[in-house]
């Protein structure tokens, strides 16, 4: 192996090649400390040529490679296994902007750079970049197309795959496929850009991207309402769809028992409304026409709502900083989680028109299966998109209760998901966490085409092995 670590300096310079226990730690475990590997080397590339020759001299040398961004993933996709034979490819110094298109309301950027700075740099001029998640300050665009990454803004402009335009990728023979163009429309054969987005490092690692942008709007209005059932939250998003269309940008959910937890963790974030209201849901309008259009708009819509016995408690922010909180106590629940502990994840979507009777079985079956869970459902609403998430009863050790309760509490999860035509992975993806899931899931046929697939583009499966498929 230090002949390949030695091959390895004429491809990049020594001080990016990290080989000592103490340099490569940081990259080995993922933010939520559910996933520990071991590497040979974590490499730093600084441009596409870096990643191109590093493929070559891994495809040479049979070492396989796990890309990584900012390493926020939820499924241990981007962490390498236990061999201590694969390399950590990290993109982070491969952070530049190339070009912001204003006539063609597009940005070129290099795959190692961070969202946060991207929604910064395109807002500066006049765009809105809409890709929005918790982890906005860390995570990295490369990142959030290889996981085809969701968050707060999909209900008006979609996920990352929807965003995306172009790709650069390099291929695991080390070749540099690019797809760098700004075209809304390109029916010229198969879509090999839809190829890479969501397939998590296993078939390609992206190394550039042009990606929308959209007007900044001039307006925006947040509001946290109570309902008293999922039923009249759905009907409230049903509402909002009617009245507001495009306006509405934001629908997120969450139960009492979520911001009980927040609370416990962040008191300075306790739910504004009144009585602890079983479903809280945080609406966002956004307008290019004025702050009098969305406002007057918002209280219209609030007011039927009333009326029809939809909602019973609402809190309109009054400044930006106001709507900052509703926002973070949203995103805090992560956050609150992560304090109290290792609990289970399940993030699914289900046919709006289901789940009501999903929320209602699946937390009976729960509450009856494992007696005094916590069950942390929150999540885009407007998605159809549950991060349906257990945490282990109070007084119980999370790691020992984890260790007898994940495979039956996952088991019961995902049935359930099934049973109504669900998916087990709505935004996260599939990583190491549901590569036996997926299995199951995805059915005998789809699950052979993308190993075909899989075994066409990397025969040597060298690229994130044993993620999301194993060949
Ligand atoms: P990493 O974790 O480094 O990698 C993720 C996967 O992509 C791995 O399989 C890795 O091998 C691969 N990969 C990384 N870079 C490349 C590349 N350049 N080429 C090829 N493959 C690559 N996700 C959501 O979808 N919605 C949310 O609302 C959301 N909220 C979050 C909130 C918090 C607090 C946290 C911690 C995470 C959240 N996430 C969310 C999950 C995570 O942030 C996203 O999955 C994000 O897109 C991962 O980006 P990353 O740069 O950290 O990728
Ligand atoms: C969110 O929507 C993220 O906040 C995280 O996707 C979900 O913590 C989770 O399970
Ligand atoms: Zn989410």
């Amino acid at each position: 192996m230090q002949n390949f670590i030695n091959k390895l300096s004429t491809a990049l310079e020594q001080k990016y090649i990290l080989t000592q226990d103490e340099d490569k730690a940081p990259y080995l475990t993922d933010w939520r400390k559910r996933f520990t590997g071991k590497a040979l080397a974590v490499l730093l590339p600084g441009n596409t040529a870096d990643v191109a020759n590093i493929v070559k001299l891994c495809a040479a040398s049979q070492v396989s490679i796990v890309p990584q961004g900012g390493h926020t993933g939820f499924c241990g996709g981007a962490t390498p296994d236990n061999s201590g034979k694969q390399v950590i490819l990290n993109l982070k110094r491969m952070n530049q902007i190339r070009e912001i298109d204003s006539a063609n309301q597009t940005i070129t950027l290099e795959a190692g750079c961070i969202l946060q700075a991207v929604q910064e740099k395109a807002a500066v001029q006049g765009f809105l970049f809409p890709l929005s998640l918790g982890a906005e300050g860390s995570c990295m665009i490369g990142g959030n197309l290889a996981t085809n990454a969701g968050g707060t803004n999909v209900l008006r402009y979609g996920n990352a795959r929807d965003l995306c335009l172009g790709l650069e990728v390099v291929t695991a023979k080390g070749e540099i496929w690019n797809g760098v163009k700004g075209l809304r429309k390109d029916n010229t054969g198969y879509d090999l850009r839809d190829l890479f987005v969501g397939s998590e490092g296993t078939l390609g690692i992206i190394t550039a991207a042009v990606m929308k942008l959209y007007p900044l709007p001039i307006s925006q209005w947040t509001t946290l309402v109570a309902c008293e059932t999922i039923a009249s939250s759905i009907a409230l998003l049903n509402l909002f769809q009617k009245r507001a269309t495009s306006l509405l940008t934001g629908f997120e959910m969450m139960t009492q028992e979520s911001l009980e937890l927040n609370e416990k963790h962040f008191p300075q974030m306790a739910n504004p409304l009144q009585g602890k209201p079983p479903f809280t849901v945080l609406i966002e309008l956004s307008d290019h026409e004025s702050e009098d259009h969305v406002r007057q708009l918002l209280e219209t819509i609030l007011e039927e709502a009333f009326e029809s016995g939809l909602i019973s408690d609402a809190v309109i922010a009054s400044n930006l900083s106001q709507a900052n909180a509703f926002w973070h106590m949203r995103e805090h629940i992560t956050l609150a989680q992560a304090e109290e502990g290792a609990n289970l994840k399940h993030d699914i979507t289900i046919p709006l028109s289901s789940l009501d009777c999903f929320i209602k079985e699946t937390d009976a079956l729960m509450r009856t299966k494992f007696p005094g869970v916590r069950i942390i459902n929150f999540g885009h609403l407007g998605d159809g998109n549950l991060h349906y998430n257990i945490a282990p009863p109070l007084g119980t050790d999370p790691k020992t209760f984890n260790e007898i309760n994940e495979k039956p509490i996952h088991e019961l999860v995902y049935a359930q998901v099934e049973r109504c035509n669900g998916s087990i992975s709505a935004e996260h993806g599939v990583g190491q966490l549901k590569l036996d899931g997926l299995r199951a899931h995805k059915g005998e046929v789809a699950h052979e085409l993308m190993k075909t697939l899989k075994r066409a583009l990397d025969p040597q499966n060298i690229l994130n092995p044993h993620k999301v498929v194993s060949i």
